[in-house]
């Protein structure tokens, strides 16, 4: 294996719990302080490009950042790279409140009615160190339910049912949500280019 350990440069408590265990041939280190990056309306890759980049130049340890989101058909692809921030954006009304039951709550109303529920998560995940860049990506498809179930995992998961699931995200133990989702399978590409 290239790297015996990374800085993970996320604030995502959920990411570092899931990353760790995913990547365990290799230790995660948590950085000394969080930066305050300003991601903008770019892409996925670009997002992570710029977390991984900035630790590495903070901390001079190779970096590993993650960027992902929920892209929702009904929503032509939103909240996509908003998923954090997407109750502080006016699209379909404002909201007073921040934070995941906000976002929730704001998709759940924008879907009221509508028949198509599929969406997607995806997940770009990235090393930067003096080199370079490497990365890979995951997507995990389902639909959105009427409804929040579950109380594990993080962020939109109490409302994603992955395809041929009867359970939300929130459902399924660390495990089984592993196994399927997209940081699960872009974890085990990067895995496979740092092996090979
Ligand atoms: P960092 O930028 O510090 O890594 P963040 O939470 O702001 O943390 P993102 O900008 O990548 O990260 O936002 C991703 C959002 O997408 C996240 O906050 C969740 O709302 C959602 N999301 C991503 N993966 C998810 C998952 O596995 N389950 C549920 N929601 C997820």
């Amino acid at each position: 294996m290239r790297y015996r350990e990374l800085m993970i440069a996320t604030s995502s408590e959920g990411k570092i719990i899931e990353l760790s265990a995913l990547l365990s041939p290799i230790r995660l280190i948590r950085p000394p302080k969080v930066l305050n990056i300003e991601e903008g309306p770019c892409s996925y890759l670009e997002n992570a490009y710029l977390k991984a980049r900035s630790y590495f130049e903070e901390f001079k340890i190779p970096a590993l950042a993650e960027d992902s989101g929920l892209e929702v058909s009904a929503l032509g692809g939103m909240p996509g790279v908003f998923s954090s921030r997407f109750s502080e954006l006016e699209f379909g009304g404002k909201e007073s409140e921040t934070g995941t039951a906000a976002n929730i709550r704001k998709l759940l109303r924008l879907m009221e009615g509508k028949e198509d529920r599929s969406a997607l998560f995806r997940c770009v995940l990235l090393i930067y160190d003096s080199e370079g860049g490497l990365w890979a990506q995951g997507v995990c498809r389902g639909e959105i339910t009427t409804i929040p179930r579950g109380a594990r995992g993080f962020g939109y998961d109490p409302i994603f049912k992955p395809l041929g699931e009867d359970r939300t995200m929130a459902e399924l133990t660390a495990e089984e949500k592993n196994a399927i989702s997209h940081r699960g399978i872009a974890a085990r590409r990067l895995l496979e280019l740092l092996s090979g």
